[in-house]
Protein backbone atom coordinates (compact mmCIF):
# COMPACT_ATOMS: atom_id res chain seq x y z
CA UNK A 1 0.00 0.00 0.00
CA UNK A 2 1.05 3.53 -1.14
CA UNK A 3 1.78 6.73 0.58
CA UNK A 4 0.35 9.87 -0.18
CA UNK A 5 3.23 11.76 -1.53
CA UNK A 6 1.76 15.44 -1.55
CA UNK A 7 2.40 18.11 1.21
CA UNK A 8 -1.56 18.76 2.08
CA UNK A 9 -0.79 21.69 4.37
CA UNK A 10 1.62 23.39 1.62
CA UNK A 11 -0.94 22.89 -1.24
CA UNK A 12 -3.70 24.36 1.28
CA UNK A 13 -1.30 27.76 2.01
CA UNK A 14 -1.29 28.09 -1.72
CA UNK A 15 -4.46 27.82 -2.82
CA UNK A 16 -5.85 29.80 -0.04
CA UNK A 17 -3.45 32.18 -1.20
CA UNK A 18 -4.27 31.72 -5.32
CA UNK A 19 -8.21 32.38 -4.29
CA UNK A 20 -7.01 35.52 -2.57
CA UNK A 21 -5.07 36.85 -5.23
CA UNK A 22 -8.26 36.37 -7.68
CA UNK A 23 -9.47 39.91 -9.35
CA UNK A 24 -12.44 38.68 -10.93
CA UNK A 25 -15.30 36.52 -11.45
CA UNK A 26 -13.96 34.59 -14.46
CA UNK A 27 -10.33 33.68 -13.21
CA UNK A 28 -12.41 32.45 -9.97
CA UNK A 29 -14.57 30.25 -12.04
CA UNK A 30 -11.06 28.97 -13.89
CA UNK A 31 -9.14 28.28 -10.06
CA UNK A 32 -12.42 26.18 -8.89
CA UNK A 33 -12.40 23.85 -11.82
CA UNK A 34 -8.74 23.71 -11.58
CA UNK A 35 -9.01 22.55 -7.72
CA UNK A 36 -12.72 20.90 -7.68
CA UNK A 37 -13.26 19.97 -10.81
CA UNK A 38 -14.66 16.36 -11.69
CA UNK A 39 -12.09 15.67 -14.76
CA UNK A 40 -8.67 16.74 -13.23
CA UNK A 41 -9.25 18.96 -9.81
CA UNK A 42 -6.52 18.82 -7.94
CA UNK A 43 -7.84 18.30 -4.91
CA UNK A 44 -10.42 16.00 -6.69
CA UNK A 45 -7.22 14.00 -7.74
CA UNK A 46 -6.10 13.80 -4.24
CA UNK A 47 -9.44 12.26 -2.67
CA UNK A 48 -9.58 9.52 -5.27
CA UNK A 49 -6.27 8.80 -4.59
CA UNK A 50 -6.83 8.18 -1.18
CA UNK A 51 -8.09 4.59 -1.45
CA UNK A 52 -5.09 3.28 -2.53
CA UNK A 53 -3.43 4.37 1.04
CA UNK A 54 -2.43 2.11 3.59
CA UNK A 55 -5.22 2.43 6.17
CA UNK A 56 -3.27 4.19 8.56
CA UNK A 57 -2.55 6.41 6.37
CA UNK A 58 -5.95 6.84 5.37
CA UNK A 59 -6.79 7.20 8.46
CA UNK A 60 -4.48 10.28 8.86
CA UNK A 61 -4.82 12.03 5.31
CA UNK A 62 -8.76 11.60 5.01
CA UNK A 63 -10.27 13.70 7.23
CA UNK A 64 -7.63 16.60 6.67
CA UNK A 65 -8.50 16.07 2.85
CA UNK A 66 -12.10 16.50 3.20
CA UNK A 67 -12.04 19.21 5.79
CA UNK A 68 -10.10 21.22 3.33
CA UNK A 69 -12.01 20.19 0.31
CA UNK A 70 -14.85 22.17 2.62
CA UNK A 71 -12.54 25.46 3.38
CA UNK A 72 -11.89 25.95 -0.56
CA UNK A 73 -15.27 25.89 -1.25
CA UNK A 74 -16.20 28.35 1.11
CA UNK A 75 -12.82 30.37 0.41
CA UNK A 76 -14.42 30.55 -3.28
CA UNK A 77 -17.84 31.23 -2.27
CA UNK A 78 -16.53 34.38 -0.07
CA UNK A 79 -14.20 35.67 -3.06
CA UNK A 80 -17.14 35.23 -5.59
CA UNK A 81 -19.29 37.27 -2.62
CA UNK A 82 -16.60 40.03 -2.62
CA UNK A 83 -16.42 40.29 -6.19
CA UNK A 84 -19.37 41.24 -6.68
CA UNK A 85 -19.98 43.81 -3.72
CA UNK A 86 -16.65 45.59 -5.49
CA UNK A 87 -18.28 45.46 -8.91
CA UNK A 88 -21.70 46.81 -7.57
CA UNK A 89 -19.38 49.62 -5.86
CA UNK A 90 -17.94 49.96 -9.37
CA UNK A 91 -21.14 51.26 -11.22
CA UNK A 92 -21.98 53.56 -8.52
CA UNK A 93 -18.98 55.28 -9.51
CA UNK A 94 -19.41 55.33 -13.66
CA UNK A 95 -21.15 58.34 -14.19
CA UNK A 96 -23.02 57.41 -17.34
CA UNK A 97 -24.07 61.88 -17.72
CA UNK A 98 -20.33 62.86 -17.72
CA UNK A 99 -18.91 64.06 -21.03
CA UNK A 100 -16.89 61.41 -23.06
CA UNK A 101 -13.25 61.91 -24.05
CA UNK A 102 -12.61 63.53 -27.24
CA UNK A 103 -10.57 60.78 -29.79
CA UNK A 104 -7.84 62.79 -31.49
CA UNK A 105 -8.17 61.63 -35.06
CA UNK A 106 -6.28 62.55 -37.98
CA UNK A 107 -8.05 64.92 -41.41
CA UNK A 108 -7.23 65.57 -44.65
CA UNK A 109 -4.10 68.14 -45.33
CA UNK A 110 -5.50 71.70 -46.05
CA UNK A 111 -4.09 71.13 -49.64
CA UNK A 112 -5.65 67.70 -50.11
CA UNK A 113 -9.38 69.59 -48.99
CA UNK A 114 -8.52 72.16 -51.68
CA UNK A 115 -6.95 69.78 -54.26
CA UNK A 116 -9.84 67.91 -54.12
CA UNK A 117 -12.37 70.79 -54.38
CA UNK A 118 -10.86 71.99 -57.75
CA UNK A 119 -10.79 68.17 -59.21
CA UNK A 120 -14.93 67.66 -58.01
CA UNK A 121 -15.96 71.20 -59.62
CA UNK A 122 -13.28 70.35 -63.18
CA UNK A 123 -15.32 66.69 -62.55
CA UNK A 124 -19.11 68.66 -62.38
CA UNK A 125 -18.26 70.45 -65.47
CA UNK A 126 -17.27 67.30 -67.27
CA UNK A 127 -13.57 67.41 -67.28
CA UNK A 128 -11.99 63.85 -67.01
CA UNK A 129 -9.15 63.88 -64.23
CA UNK A 130 -5.49 62.63 -65.34
CA UNK A 131 -2.23 62.19 -63.98
CA UNK A 132 1.56 61.85 -65.35
CA UNK A 133 4.79 60.59 -64.05
CA UNK A 134 6.52 63.28 -61.60
CA UNK A 135 10.43 62.19 -62.90
CA UNK A 136 10.46 63.45 -66.56
CA UNK A 137 12.77 63.43 -69.62
CA UNK A 138 14.03 66.91 -71.10
CA UNK A 139 11.79 65.66 -73.99
CA UNK A 140 8.47 65.93 -72.13
CA UNK A 141 9.22 68.79 -69.54
CA UNK A 142 10.44 71.36 -72.31
CA UNK A 143 10.92 69.83 -76.19
CA UNK A 144 7.46 68.96 -76.79
CA UNK A 145 6.42 71.84 -75.29
CA UNK A 146 8.46 74.16 -77.67
CA UNK A 147 10.75 75.34 -75.81
CA UNK A 148 14.04 75.55 -77.85
CA UNK A 149 17.32 73.90 -76.39
CA UNK A 150 19.35 76.65 -76.24
CA UNK A 151 15.95 79.19 -75.24
CA UNK A 152 16.10 81.67 -71.96
CA UNK A 153 12.71 80.31 -71.32
CA UNK A 154 14.14 77.06 -70.13
CA UNK A 155 15.85 79.37 -67.34
CA UNK A 156 12.58 80.60 -65.87
CA UNK A 157 12.41 77.08 -64.66
CA UNK A 158 15.10 75.85 -62.09
CA UNK A 159 15.19 72.67 -62.61
CA UNK A 160 16.46 69.50 -60.42
CA UNK A 161 18.12 67.27 -63.00
CA UNK A 162 18.85 64.10 -62.13
CA UNK A 163 21.77 61.61 -62.20
CA UNK A 164 21.93 59.02 -65.18
CA UNK A 165 22.17 55.75 -65.27
CA UNK A 166 21.78 55.17 -69.44
CA UNK A 167 20.49 56.54 -71.83
CA UNK A 168 16.46 57.63 -71.84
CA UNK A 169 14.68 58.22 -75.31
CA UNK A 170 13.51 61.71 -74.05
CA UNK A 171 17.21 62.87 -72.94
CA UNK A 172 18.52 63.77 -69.47
CA UNK A 173 16.27 63.17 -66.75
CA UNK A 174 14.93 65.49 -64.27
CA UNK A 175 11.92 66.53 -61.83
CA UNK A 176 9.03 68.18 -63.71
CA UNK A 177 9.09 71.63 -63.22
CA UNK A 178 5.73 72.07 -64.19
CA UNK A 179 2.34 69.93 -64.82
CA UNK A 180 2.01 70.66 -68.55
CA UNK A 181 4.09 67.56 -69.58
CA UNK A 182 0.79 66.12 -68.61
CA UNK A 183 -0.16 67.46 -71.56
CA UNK A 184 1.95 65.86 -73.92
CA UNK A 185 1.42 62.28 -72.36
CA UNK A 186 -2.26 62.46 -72.62
CA UNK A 187 -2.54 64.40 -76.67
CA UNK A 188 0.30 61.51 -77.25
CA UNK A 189 -2.13 58.28 -76.41
CA UNK A 190 -5.81 60.40 -76.87
CA UNK A 191 -7.99 61.97 -79.85
CA UNK A 192 -9.73 65.08 -79.45
CA UNK A 193 -12.47 66.61 -78.86
CA UNK A 194 -11.52 66.25 -74.69
CA UNK A 195 -11.39 68.51 -71.90
CA UNK A 196 -8.87 67.17 -68.47
CA UNK A 197 -7.35 68.40 -65.80
CA UNK A 198 -4.06 66.98 -64.49
CA UNK A 199 -3.29 67.55 -60.79
CA UNK A 200 -0.10 66.91 -59.40
CA UNK A 201 3.66 67.88 -57.95
CA UNK A 202 6.02 70.23 -59.59
CA UNK A 203 9.55 70.77 -58.25
CA UNK A 204 12.01 73.38 -58.66
CA UNK A 205 15.56 74.63 -57.76
CA UNK A 206 15.22 78.63 -55.83
CA UNK A 207 15.17 80.25 -53.10
CA UNK A 208 12.07 79.60 -50.79
CA UNK A 209 9.97 82.75 -49.99
CA UNK A 210 5.98 83.60 -48.29
CA UNK A 211 4.64 82.67 -51.61
CA UNK A 212 7.21 80.16 -53.47
CA UNK A 213 8.63 76.65 -52.36
CA UNK A 214 10.76 73.72 -54.43
CA UNK A 215 8.52 71.50 -53.68
CA UNK A 216 4.31 72.83 -54.45
CA UNK A 217 1.55 71.76 -56.39
CA UNK A 218 -0.02 72.76 -59.88
CA UNK A 219 -3.43 72.06 -61.82
CA UNK A 220 -2.65 71.54 -65.28
CA UNK A 221 -6.34 71.86 -67.82
CA UNK A 222 -6.41 71.41 -71.26
CA UNK A 223 -9.08 71.18 -73.63
CA UNK A 224 -9.25 70.69 -77.41
CA UNK A 225 -11.67 71.09 -79.71
CA UNK A 226 -12.60 72.20 -83.37
CA UNK A 227 -13.40 75.45 -82.28
CA UNK A 228 -12.16 75.86 -79.27
CA UNK A 229 -11.35 79.92 -78.68
CA UNK A 230 -10.16 81.90 -75.44
CA UNK A 231 -14.08 82.77 -74.98
CA UNK A 232 -14.94 79.46 -74.17
CA UNK A 233 -11.65 79.41 -71.89
CA UNK A 234 -13.04 82.57 -70.11
CA UNK A 235 -16.13 81.08 -69.10
CA UNK A 236 -14.79 77.83 -68.03
CA UNK A 237 -12.16 79.87 -65.34
CA UNK A 238 -15.34 82.21 -64.42
CA UNK A 239 -17.41 78.97 -63.72
CA UNK A 240 -14.66 77.38 -62.31
CA UNK A 241 -13.80 80.94 -59.38
CA UNK A 242 -17.40 80.90 -58.98
CA UNK A 243 -17.75 77.72 -57.86
CA UNK A 244 -14.90 77.63 -55.78
CA UNK A 245 -15.36 81.17 -53.75
CA UNK A 246 -19.06 80.70 -53.68
CA UNK A 247 -19.83 84.32 -55.58
CA UNK A 248 -19.34 86.00 -59.00
CA UNK A 249 -15.46 86.91 -59.05
CA UNK A 250 -14.09 89.21 -61.20
CA UNK A 251 -11.17 88.33 -63.45
CA UNK A 252 -8.79 90.00 -65.33
CA UNK A 253 -6.61 89.27 -68.37
CA UNK A 254 -3.02 90.00 -69.44
CA UNK A 255 -0.60 89.44 -72.14
CA UNK A 256 2.18 87.06 -71.14
CA UNK A 257 4.68 84.89 -72.49
CA UNK A 258 4.69 80.54 -72.03
CA UNK A 259 6.85 79.17 -74.93
CA UNK A 260 3.74 76.48 -75.02
CA UNK A 261 0.96 78.71 -76.05
CA UNK A 262 0.02 81.41 -78.22
CA UNK A 263 -1.00 84.26 -77.34
CA UNK A 264 0.01 83.66 -73.67
CA UNK A 265 -1.98 84.87 -71.27
CA UNK A 266 -1.77 85.51 -67.12
CA UNK A 267 -4.99 85.42 -65.08
CA UNK A 268 -5.75 87.51 -62.00
CA UNK A 269 -9.06 87.55 -60.05
CA UNK A 270 -9.81 90.63 -58.09
CA UNK A 271 -8.96 90.15 -54.73
CA UNK A 272 -11.61 88.52 -52.99
CA UNK A 273 -10.95 89.40 -49.52
CA UNK A 274 -11.55 92.96 -50.40
CA UNK A 275 -13.22 92.85 -53.51
CA UNK A 276 -10.48 94.81 -55.30
CA UNK A 277 -10.30 97.75 -52.28
CA UNK A 278 -6.83 96.51 -51.30
CA UNK A 279 -5.55 94.47 -48.32
CA UNK A 280 -2.78 93.05 -46.86
CA UNK A 281 -3.99 89.82 -49.23
CA UNK A 282 -3.71 91.56 -52.65
CA UNK A 283 -0.31 93.59 -51.43
CA UNK A 284 -2.90 96.84 -51.38
CA UNK A 285 -3.66 96.29 -55.67
CA UNK A 286 -6.84 94.95 -55.51
CA UNK A 287 -5.87 92.13 -57.60
CA UNK A 288 -4.36 88.30 -57.43
CA UNK A 289 -2.09 86.62 -59.73
CA UNK A 290 -3.25 82.97 -59.95
CA UNK A 291 -2.51 80.93 -63.23
CA UNK A 292 -0.50 80.58 -66.55
CA UNK A 293 -2.57 80.17 -69.61
CA UNK A 294 -3.00 80.60 -73.13
CA UNK A 295 -4.03 79.00 -76.37
CA UNK A 296 -2.14 75.92 -77.41
CA UNK A 297 1.05 76.29 -79.52
CA UNK A 298 0.60 75.03 -83.42
CA UNK A 299 3.82 73.48 -82.50
CA UNK A 300 2.78 71.65 -79.66
CA UNK A 301 0.03 70.09 -81.29
CA UNK A 302 2.64 68.59 -84.53
CA UNK A 303 4.52 67.07 -81.67
CA UNK A 304 2.02 65.35 -80.54
CA UNK A 305 1.02 64.58 -84.32
CA UNK A 306 -2.36 66.60 -84.60
CA UNK A 307 -3.41 68.54 -87.52
CA UNK A 308 -2.87 72.39 -85.93
CA UNK A 309 -5.65 73.59 -88.75
CA UNK A 310 -8.09 71.18 -88.07
CA UNK A 311 -7.79 71.10 -83.50
CA UNK A 312 -7.77 74.44 -81.28
CA UNK A 313 -7.08 73.93 -77.66
CA UNK A 314 -6.49 76.60 -74.61
CA UNK A 315 -4.41 75.11 -71.51
CA UNK A 316 -3.92 76.53 -68.01
CA UNK A 317 -1.88 75.64 -65.31
CA UNK A 318 -2.90 77.31 -61.51
CA UNK A 319 -1.17 76.41 -58.29
CA UNK A 320 -3.35 75.25 -55.50
CA UNK A 321 -1.30 76.52 -53.06
CA UNK A 322 -1.95 79.86 -53.98
CA UNK A 323 -5.58 79.16 -54.34
CA UNK A 324 -5.54 77.71 -50.28
CA UNK A 325 -3.65 80.51 -49.59
CA UNK A 326 -6.50 83.48 -50.20
CA UNK A 327 -9.65 81.28 -49.42
CA UNK A 328 -8.13 80.12 -46.14
CA UNK A 329 -6.44 83.69 -45.56
CA UNK A 330 -2.76 82.11 -45.25
CA UNK A 331 -0.12 84.25 -45.18
CA UNK A 332 3.61 82.15 -46.16
CA UNK A 333 3.27 79.22 -48.14
CA UNK A 334 5.88 77.26 -45.65
CA UNK A 335 3.14 77.09 -43.26
CA UNK A 336 1.59 73.94 -45.33
CA UNK A 337 4.75 71.83 -45.15
CA UNK A 338 6.35 73.18 -41.73
CA UNK A 339 4.51 69.85 -39.66
CA UNK A 340 3.40 71.92 -37.08
CA UNK A 341 0.21 70.48 -35.66
CA UNK A 342 -1.35 74.58 -34.48
CA UNK A 343 -1.55 75.63 -37.94
CA UNK A 344 -2.64 71.46 -39.37
CA UNK A 345 -5.42 71.31 -37.03
CA UNK A 346 -7.28 74.67 -37.64
CA UNK A 347 -8.81 72.88 -40.68
C1 LIG B 1 0.80 78.23 -68.71
C2 LIG B 1 0.18 78.13 -69.94
C3 LIG B 1 -0.43 76.92 -70.25
O1 LIG B 1 -1.00 76.79 -71.47
C4 LIG B 1 -0.45 75.86 -69.34
C5 LIG B 1 0.17 75.99 -68.13
C6 LIG B 1 0.79 77.16 -67.82
C7 LIG B 1 1.51 77.26 -66.53
C8 LIG B 1 3.01 76.99 -66.67
N1 LIG B 1 3.27 75.60 -66.94
C9 LIG B 1 3.70 77.39 -65.40
O2 LIG B 1 4.28 76.58 -64.71
N2 LIG B 1 3.59 78.69 -65.13
S1 LIG B 1 4.15 79.35 -63.78
O3 LIG B 1 5.55 79.15 -63.67
O4 LIG B 1 3.74 80.74 -63.76
O5 LIG B 1 3.43 78.59 -62.60
C10 LIG B 1 2.01 78.50 -62.54
C11 LIG B 1 1.56 78.60 -61.11
O6 LIG B 1 2.26 77.65 -60.31
C12 LIG B 1 1.89 79.95 -60.48
O7 LIG B 1 0.87 80.88 -60.74
C13 LIG B 1 1.98 79.60 -59.00
O8 LIG B 1 0.69 79.58 -58.44
C14 LIG B 1 2.52 78.18 -59.04
N3 LIG B 1 3.97 78.18 -58.77
C15 LIG B 1 4.98 78.33 -59.63
N4 LIG B 1 6.17 78.25 -58.99
C16 LIG B 1 5.89 78.04 -57.69
C17 LIG B 1 4.48 77.99 -57.54
N5 LIG B 1 3.88 77.77 -56.35
C18 LIG B 1 4.69 77.62 -55.29
N6 LIG B 1 6.05 77.64 -55.34
C19 LIG B 1 6.68 77.85 -56.51
N7 LIG B 1 8.00 77.84 -56.54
Amino acid sequence: MKKLNIDIERFRKSAIQAIKEIKDATALESLRIRFLGRQGGELTEILRSLKNLALEEKRRIGPVANSLRGEIEKALEQKLESLKVQSSKLKVVVDLTMPGKRIETGHLHPLTLVEKEIREIFKAMNFSVVEGPEVETEYYNFDALNVPKDHPAREMHDTFWLKQFGKTRGGRLLLRTHTSPIQIHYMETHQPPFQIVGPGRAFRYEATDASHETNFHQIEALMVGKDVTLANFKFVIQEFFKRLFKKKVQIRLRPSYFPFVEPGLEVDIQCVKCDGKGCNICKESGWLEVMGAGMVHPKVFEAVRYNPKEWRGFAFGLGPERIAMIKYNIPDIRLFYSGDLRFIKQF
